[in-house]
C-alpha cells in the first residue's frame, strides 16, 4: 500500500525543510528565487511542489508532497491534495499573528480537512516562544476542529517523525 500526505502552511513554515529532513530519497523541489515580500524572509521559495518519500518498516511507502506557501500558487493546494490521506499543517510561530495564519490555512484546506486527518506543527518557537501552544489549541476548540498540535523544528528528524507518526496513528496505519 502507498499513502499520500500533504504538507501545507505559510511561506517559511518549514514544509520543504521537513520533507527533506525525513525523506528516504532525495527530495524533488521546485524552488525559485523569492521576490517581493518573501525575499525579505528567505531567498528560495517553493513555486509548485516538493516530493519526498518515506518507507515504513512493513515496506509501505508514504509519499510526502509539499505545497507552496504563497497564496498566489494556491491552485496547487487543490491539485496536490487529490488522493491524499492527511494534511500536516506547519505554522511559523515567528510571525505577527500565527494563530490567524493557522485559521487561514485551515479554511483554505477545509474541504480536504473535512474528510481527512490533520496534524499541526508549530515551528520556529525557538525564535518566538509566544504565542504558546495553548493559544492554538483554544482556537481549534473554538473552530470545532480535532487536531493534535506539536512544537516542532522542521530541521530535526525526531520532531518531524513525531508529526508523521501522529498522522499515521490517526489514520490507524498501525506502524512500527
Ligand atoms: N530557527 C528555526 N528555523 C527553522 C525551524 N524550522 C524550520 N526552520 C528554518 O526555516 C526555513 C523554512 O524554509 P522552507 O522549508 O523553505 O519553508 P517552506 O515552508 O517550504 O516555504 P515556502 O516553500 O516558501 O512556502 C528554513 O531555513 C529552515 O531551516 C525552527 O523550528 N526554528
Ligand atoms: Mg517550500
Amino acid at each position: 500500500m502507498d499513502y499520500k500526505i500533504i504538507f501545507g502552511g505559510q511561506v517559511g513554515a518549514g514544509k520543504t525543510t521537513a520533507i527533506q529532513t525525513i525523506s528516504d530519497i532525495p527530495v524533488a523541489t521546485t524552488e525559485a528565487k523569492a521576490t517581493d515580500d518573501v525575499a525579505k524572509r528567505k531567498s528560495q521559495t517553493t513555486v509548485a511542489m516538493d516530493y519526498g518519500m518515506l518507507q515504513l518498516e512493513g515496506g509501505e511507502k508514504v509519499h510526502l508532497f509539499g505545497t507552496p506557501g504563497q497564496q498566489r500558487f494556491s491552485y496547487m493546494w487543490d491539485v496536490l491534495t487529490i488522493g491524499g490521506l492527511g494534511l500536516v499543517l506547519l505554522i511559523d510561530n515567528h510571525q505577527d499573528d500565527p494563530v490567524a495564519d493557522m485559521v487561514f490555512y485551515l479554511d483554505a484546506f477545509k474541504d480536504f480537512i473535512n474528510k481527512n486527518a490533520v496534524v499541526i506543527g508549530i515551528t520556529r518557537m525557538d525564535l518566538s516562544p509566544q504565542p504558546p501552544l495553548t493559544d492554538y489549541i483554544e482556537k481549534l476548540k473554538e473552530l470545532g476542529i480535532n487536531a493534535p498540535v506539536y512544537e516542532v523544528d522542521a530541521r530535526r528528524s525526531e520532531d518531524v517523525e513525531v508529526l508523521l507518526m501522529s498522522m499515521l496513528s490517526i489514520l490507524e496505519l498501525g506502524l512500527q
